[in-house]
């Protein structure tokens, strides 16, 4: 079945219960039992709701796994991923990931005593030479947010293979649409839903992907242990968004492709970080392992906060937001915003400077998108 059909048809079937077309919200907590022992497969809908089943079989589909499990947020997500690891256990992270996970990890698991250690994404040899025997998980994002780097996944997850090492990685940027990490070899996949699932800004979600029986009884143990799971109405919206998924990824790489080009020829912009510039120093490890390059970019400006300010502030459709994916245009300044719990240090060596902007870019008019920008970089 083709990538469209299944975000519209898979975990979809009209109800057994009514015949609706469209998958009902089960808006219910608890389920009467037919008798002692006796239930028609749902008790509580921490640990199942047949409206979130939908959508777990619609994104385990859409990635090209066995299994899908959803989150309340993609930090819980994450956070039910980790709960896998023991005390003494390690994890190797690529360097450019979401502020809120490097936070996560920093400030909340290794408090438990799961070490973190942070290598170049860009260098797969870099995740080899940092395993100790304590490694357990390799956890990465692929493009970075918000520098837009590319990791080789299959080339990682070779590493992993070879080391009985966890790969899991992060495709919140690239939407399943253009990136199958469980095809280049990932064992887990995690998401925000909240973004191009979503699609529309108005929900917050996650979800965890595998075709492994053990990890995916795993996760769903600290699913419903932990309890970080989305209601039914938030698991709709999302059923609802991930059916034009495909038709909105074409048109956000097709405005982000031309905003793009636009601000790269721009005078008072150094630097544009988007893998469908042939500029970008992956682009071509981008072309070999996506089938396109998203909707995200960053920029830095040729000048200080005032700079910024002035754009960040002076854009009219581009709305001055955390978030990405949605059908409007964001902007967004990563140092202030959602990166600001990420050490200094890291920051910096990364180029998360104070001159960094990072746009996600919509599925408004092209021309639109173009003016705006530019009105407001010509202020
Ligand atoms: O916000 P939440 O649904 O919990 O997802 C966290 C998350 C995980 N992974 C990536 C790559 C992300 O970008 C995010 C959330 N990011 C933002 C809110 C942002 O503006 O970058």
């Amino acid at each position: 079945m083709e990538f469209e059909t299944k975000a519209i048809h898979v975990g979809q079937d009209p109800d057994s219960a009514t015949g609706a077309t469209i998958t009902p919200i089960y808006q219910t907590s608890t389920y009467t039992h037919d008798g002692l022992g006796k239930h028609k497969g749902y008790d509580y809908t921490r640990a199942g709701n047949p409206t979130r089943t939908a959508l777990e079989s619609a994104l385990a589909a859409l990635e090209g796994g066995k299994y899908g499990l959803c989150f309340s947020s993609g930090l819980g997500a994450t956070a039910s991923v980790l709960c896998m690891l023991k005390a003494g256990d390690e994890v190797i992270a690529g360097d450019d990931l979401y502020g809120g996970t490097i936070r996560l990890f920093n400030k909340v698991f290794s408090n438990f005593n799961i070490k973190f250690t942070y290598v170049d994404g860009t260098d797969s040899r870099a995740f080899e030479k940092a395993i100790t025997p304590r490694t357990k998980l390799i956890w990465l994002e692929t493009p970075t947010n918000p520098m837009l780097r590319i990791t080789d996944i299959k080339a990682v997850s070779k590493i992993a293979k070879a080391n009985n090492l966890i790969l899991c990685v992060d495709n919140t940027f690239a939407s399943p649409y253009f990136q199958k990490p469980l095809d280049l070899g990932a064992d887990i996949v995690v998401h925000s839903t909240t973004k191009y699932l979503g699609g529309h800004s108005d929900v917050v979600g996650g979800a965890v992907i595998t075709s492994s029986d053990d990890l995916h009884e795993k996760v769903k143990f600290y699913q419903k242990a932990v309890g970080a799971t989305p209601g039914p109405f938030d698991s709709w919206l999302v059923l609802r968004g991930i059916k034009t998924l495909a038709v909105r990824m074409k048109k956000h790489e097709e405005n982000a492709k031309q905003v793009a080009e636009f601000l790269a020829n721009h005078p008072k912009i150094n630097k544009v970080n988007y893998p469908g510039l042939k500029s970008h120093p992956q682009h071509e490890l981008a072309k070999k392992q996506m089938s396109g390059f998203g909707g995200m970019i960053s920029f830095e400006v040729k000048g200080d906060k005032s700079l910024v300010k002035k754009i960040v502030e002076g854009t009219k459709i581009f709305a001055l937001a955390e978030s990405l994916g949605g059908v409007e245009s964001l902007i967004g300044h990563p140092v202030s915003m959602t990166h600001v719990d990420v050490p200094q240090e890291q920051r910096n060596k990364l180029g998360i400077t104070e001159s960094l902007i990072r746009i996600s870019v919509g599925i408004e008019g092209t021309d639109d998108l173009i003016n705006d920008l530019k009105q407001a970089l010509d202020k």
